[in-house]
């Protein structure tokens, strides 16, 4: 599912050396609402659709005035894998949160410049998808820069829901976007070549964030954005000299269903989960 809306651009353009010289440009521009994937047994559509359908109207970005479905029948038996343990890290300010995001990150193997390439992108927002980002060299990847890659066939088995559910429900963080979250993480995270992983969410009222990497699995990080700020987005750091077609097919097209839970934990400090790194 795919929500936006159509809002008019003020671009206010100075002419050098005289400020008092603005001109007003107002255009139509299409800015992204929500999106949603999944993947589900026929007898669920229904209630899905329904439920992103909800989901989509009652956005805290706004209304859409356009909301898109598609709906595959996917033949392909999907690849089984374990969610990523989840974690939330002790933060109690903005600067801290951001401090302790890139310490987690170069501690999985991204460099600074990438680090801060990422969330360079990520603040100016407006990507529907995620960029992909060489976590050495910070070089961008994914062929169309206004899309991102959306990654998309992933789910979570009957049990596998249930199981996370109860485990999610002991830390008070129960919920379809903490869970959705972490099932974009787990498959991103499953792909070979992708190192890590940095969340920011786009929803003015969402201030907690995440990263994830094969080093420590999924860590929440509260406070990573100032509340009423609509710019978020996703960046997935790959390896330098990652074969980029093969990597952005895996997380569009290739089915991937989540079958068994790793555990779920409350608030560590960040010096426990550099010192306890998951593998
Ligand atoms: N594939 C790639 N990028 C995506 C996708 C997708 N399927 N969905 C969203 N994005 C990108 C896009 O740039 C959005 O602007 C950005 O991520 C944020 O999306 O455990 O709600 O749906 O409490 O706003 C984190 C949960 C919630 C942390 C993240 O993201 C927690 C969230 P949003
Ligand atoms: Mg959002």
């Amino acid at each position: 599912m795919r929500a936006s809306k159509e809002v008019k651009s003020e671009k206010l353009r100075v002419k050098s050396g005289n400020l008092k010289h603005k001109t007003q440009n107002l255009k139509l521009i299409e800015i992204h609402v929500s999106g949603a994937e999944g993947l589900y047994p026929l007898s669920e559509i229904q209630r899905v659709v329904r439920k992103y359908i909800e989901r989509a109207i009652s956005h805290p970005k706004g209304r859409p005035d356009k909301i898109i479905f598609s709906i595959e029948d996917i033949k392909e038996k999907p690849k089984e894998i374990q969610s990523l343990p989840v974690r939330t890290v002790h933060s109690e300010t903005l600067s801290e949160a951001k401090d302790i995001a890139i310490r987690l990150l170069k501690a999985s193997g991204v460099s600074e410049k990438a680090i801060h390439a990422a969330l360079k992108l990520i603040k100016k927002g407006g990507l529907r998808g995620a960029s992909v980002i060489s976590a050495e060299k910070a070089e961008r990847l994914e062929p169309d820069r206004q899309r991102g890659v959306r990654v998309s066939r992933l789910g979570i088995d009957a049990a596998a829901f249930r199981f996370l559910s109860s485990g999610l429900s002991k830390h008070g963080i129960n919920t379809d976007t903490v869970k959705e979250a972490l099932i974009l993480a787990s498959k991103v995270i499953s792909y070979k070549d992708i190192i890590a992983e940095l969340c920011i969410s786009d929803d003015p009222d969402y201030t907690t964030g995440y990263i994830a990497s094969k080093e420590f699995g999924y860590i929440r990080i509260p406070d990573i954005k100032l509340k009423g700020s609509k710019t978020g987005g996703r960046a997935f750091f790959v390896k330098e000299g990652v074969a980029v077609g093969k990597c952005i097919s895996y997380l569009e097209r290739k089915p991937i269903m989540i079958n068994k839970v790793s555990p779920c934990k409350g608030t560590v400090s960040i010096d426990e989960i550099i010192n306890s790194p998951y593998k």
